[in-house]
């Protein structure tokens, strides 16, 4: 393939054009999954990421030299491969609890920080002594490739986390430039030929420039050439100094104050403090239903995604508080979904200053403004400020489905609300009405 035919060419000024998919803008909101070696000691101190086990056994970090001696011994973290069984991993189960959530994607990680490969990568055996992937040791499965295989049969898009850098891989460490041509390349060449991932979620940029990553050169190919040319979504994560600067959809990390209006964002968190499953937490450090439908909402009204992150163990079980959260936010979207999937930002975000009245989303496609409600209002009614609505307007709970009557108040819109029924309303958390 001649140069001329390409559409896009290996500078930030040409990759910057290309479109966010319009499928990931629909959908909203994903789960992302941190699952790797670091499961099994699924540790560290609280507000600290429990995926980065490995780096703090090496940097002084006592409370987890304190925790692997008591626990481990003196095994290595390599060693604990062995005990990265997956005995009770159930891809179609794990399919079926994030179908439930209401979920419309999934980013697994590949591989993290540490190298450890979740899928049957032949390069591992390149770098490392030790076997290091999922089909030679631990599970002796291709991790990666089974979720995807069951989360095909459902409404979710399967995708993928990639580290583009590793802490302590040897070529790494001692030949950078060989590393990125001989090693992670030929990585992320396989995933994108192998599995067709809908997302690939790049991270480790701040270690090395665009340049030494061959990052534009890659996303060249992936958009002009590879088999998912059409459909990846891909973020920022490319080079230090890229971040919110190119590249595709920007990824606020446990940053909620952070939006752009002018560039897609995804806002990525654990349910706790940590994307790997960390035990040391207990259940108050796990956020509430309630204020994830809110995380989710914030997003949402801002234009943006929400990609909450959940921490399976080392056997494979999604801890049940997460499940629960799930399952808490897949019933509230089996109600309000419609406020969320395809919504883009309003003109206004929200209601109220400092204690947020409402919460605003648009429809663009049905020409319907949703008004989302953290709390019940008390006084029986609900005024959206500034607002002119048309005679004929309809207006309704979606939780009840009923019919609302309103009226004009000045510029202001007074909302009618049926009392607070708890026997009939089954939404919980936030309440959600429709103009249409
Ligand atoms: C960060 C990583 O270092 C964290 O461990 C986590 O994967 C997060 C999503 O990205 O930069």
């Amino acid at each position: 393939t001649g140069l001329f035919a390409q559409a896009y060419q290996p500078d930030w000024a040409s990759l910057d054009k290309r479109p966010v998919p319009q499928w990931y803008k629909d959908a909203k909101f994903g789960i992302f999954i941190h699952w790797g070696v670091y499961s099994v000691p699924g540790y560290s101190k609280k507000r600290e990421y429990a995926e980065w086990y490995q780096y703090g056994l090496n940097h002084n970090d006592t409370a987890r030299i304190r925790y692997h001696k008591a626990k481990f011994g003196d095994l290595t973290y390599y060693q604990l491969a062995d005990q990265f069984k997956a005995e009770l991993y159930d891809p179609a189960e794990w399919a079926r609890v994030i179908e439930g959530s209401g979920a419309k994607y999934v980013v697994l990680t590949s591989k993290h920080h540490d190298g450890f490969a979740n899928w049957p990568s032949q390069a591992t055996a390149l770098a490392w002594s030790m076997p290091w992937n999922a089909g030679v040791t631990g599970p002796h499965r291709d991790l990666l490739g089974d979720l995807f295989a069951a989360l095909r049969k459902t409404s979710v898009h399967p995708g993928m986390y990639y580290s583009l850098y590793e802490w302590f891989n040897p070529i790494w460490l001692n030949d950078k430039p060989r590393y990125v041509t001989e090693y992670m390349l030929p990585q992320m060449h396989d995933l994108i030929n192998t599995y067709h991932p809908d997302v690939f979620w790049t991270d480790g940029d701040w270690e090395a420039s665009d340049t030494l990553f061959h990052s534009r050169e890659f996303l060249a190919w992936l958009y002009n050439e590879s088999p998912v040319k059409d459909q990846v979504v891909t973020y920022d994560r490319w080079g230090k100094g890229i971040r919110f600067h190119h590249g595709g959809v920007y990824t606020p990390e446990y940053q909620p104050d952070l939006d752009f209006k002018d560039h897609y964002f995804e806002e990525s968190r654990g349910m706790g403090f940590s994307y790997g499953y960390n035990r040391a937490e207990d259940s108050w450090d796990y956020n509430s239903a309630q204020s994830l439908v809110l995380a989710l909402i914030d997003k949402v009204s801002r234009g943006g995604n929400f990609l909450l992150d959940i921490g399976p163990d080392e056997h494979g079980k999604i801890p049940p508080i997460m499940e629960e959260r799930l399952q808490q936010m897949g019933h509230w979207m089996s109600i309000n979904s419609e406020a969320i999937y395809g919504a883009v930002r309003w003109k206004k975000v929200s209601q109220g200053d400092s204690v947020k009245e409402c919460f605003f989303t648009y429809s663009p496609e049905r020409k319907d403004l949703y008004v989302l409600l953290p709390r019940w209002p008390s006084g029986g009614r609900f005024v959206v400020r500034d607002l002119a609505l048309p005679a004929g307007t309809t207006v309704e709970l979606l939780d009840t489905k009923q019919a609302l009557t309103w009226k004009a108040v000045g510029k202001d819109v007074e909302i009618r609300l049926p009392a607070f029924d708890p026997n009939r309303m089954t939404s919980e958390y936030v309440y959600v009405i429709k103009i249409h």
